[in-house]
């Protein structure tokens, strides 16, 4: 019997990347419940071909639902997720609601995927994009020389805000253009030709949750409770994939060279580094691709044993929903 799927949030920026990675990767699945809010429901989605309509999100959704998706945000996760999961349905949760809860595993198929199975609350959560993102090119250097600690900086496209992060972005640039005045709803300052140094609300020692998620969730995925990070999250006018630039320590020596050969035969991350004929990842290079790609690797000239990097992903696809679907097929 194969399983009955549901997303909740379907008709957001990342429920619609779910709906197509399940197609895309031919997820065997029996039926596919597609749940948000009253304002969706009844609009029609085309699934294999076949159109499924959109039906509210309520208590009782979840009757008969083997995986539900969840990426309707924490507030939705917190209020729903105890009810799916009651259900009898594994949820898989793309918000922070759960994320930091001891009994819910937090899941980086190509890093910790043992930890998904089983999980005590019927929940498991998908991670922060920038961590994923980030861990992706740190994961296989840490394998090989011991990961002590992360200073980064990121460059987050404005699709990290859902829908209304891209609207903003596109109003923006054509009130801009148009001579007109700049309305901002989404960030705290203009976004069309600016970058803000602000990405999630700031906490009390002057990070940003988004920083801290970094720290937190690195440390519980790679279950190393020691690691040391240190974050800048910037919002980027870019319609899609986040981009960080790292600095990383390790316990053992290292070069560029034998970082590169340490990606060999790793899943999910692709170097692309040759500063000769100008070869680095940018972000249109990763929109709508599974793979995250990793460049402008070279030793750090300020640490001993670190080195600097850049990597590249499409954190709607694998800092989000591919993640996700990809957790559902280790179930
Ligand atoms: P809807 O489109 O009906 O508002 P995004 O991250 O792109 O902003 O998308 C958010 C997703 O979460 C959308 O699918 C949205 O549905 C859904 N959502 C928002 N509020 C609710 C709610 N109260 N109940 C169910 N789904 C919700
Ligand atoms: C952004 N990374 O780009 C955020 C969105 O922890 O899942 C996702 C926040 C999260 O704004």
């Amino acid at each position: 019997n194969l399983p009955h799927v549901a997303i909740v949030g379907a008709t957001g920026a990342v429920g619609v990347e779910m709906l197509l990675c399940l197609e895309q990767r031919n997820f065997p699945l029996g039926k596919l419940t597609l749940l948000a809010s009253a304002r969706s429901a009844g609009k029609r989605m085309t699934f294999r071909g076949e159109e499924i309509e959109v039906k509210e999100l309520t208590h009782d959704s979840f009757a008969g639902i083997d995986i539900a998706l969840f990426s309707a945000g924490g507030s939705i996760s917190q209020e729903f997720a105890p009810s799916a999961a009651a259900a009898g349905a594994i949820v898989i949760d793309n918000s922070s609601a759960f994320r930091m809860d001891p009994d819910v595993p937090l899941v980086v198929p190509e890093i910790n995927p043992a930890t998904a199975k089983n999980p005590a609350r019927g929940i498991i959560a998908n991670p922060n994009c920038t961590t994923i993102i980030s861990l992706m090119a740190l994961a296989p250097l840490h394998e090989a020389f011991g990961l002590e600690s992360i200073i980064a900086s990121s460059y987050q496209a404005v699709s990290g805000s859902g829908a209304q992060g891209i609207i903003e972005l596109e109003q923006q640039v054509a009130a801009i253009v148009a001579g007109e005045e700049v309305v901002s709803k989404i960030y705290p300052r203009q976004i069309a030709f600016n970058v803000i140094p602000q990405v999630d609300v700031f906490t009390e020692n002057g990070y940003t949750k988004e920083e801290m998620k970094m720290q937190n969730e690195g440390r519980k995925i790679l279950g190393f409770p020691e690691l040391k990070v240190s974050c800048t999250c910037v919002r980027v006018p870019v319609y899609r994939s986040h981009s960080v630039s790292i600095t990383a320590k390790f316990s053992r020596p290292i070069d560029a060279d034998a970082a590169r050969a340490a990606y060999a035969g790793k899943p999910g991350i692709q170097v692309v580094d040759d500063p000769s004929t100008k070869l680095f990842p940018v972000p249109l290079d990763t929109t709508g691709k599974d793979d995250c790609l990793v460049g402008r690797i070279r030793k750090n000239l300020v640490l001993d044993n670190a080195l600097d990097l850049w990597v590249v992903g499409d954190q709607v696809r694998k800092g989000a929903a591919l993640n996700a679907v990809q957790i559902a097929e280790i179930l």
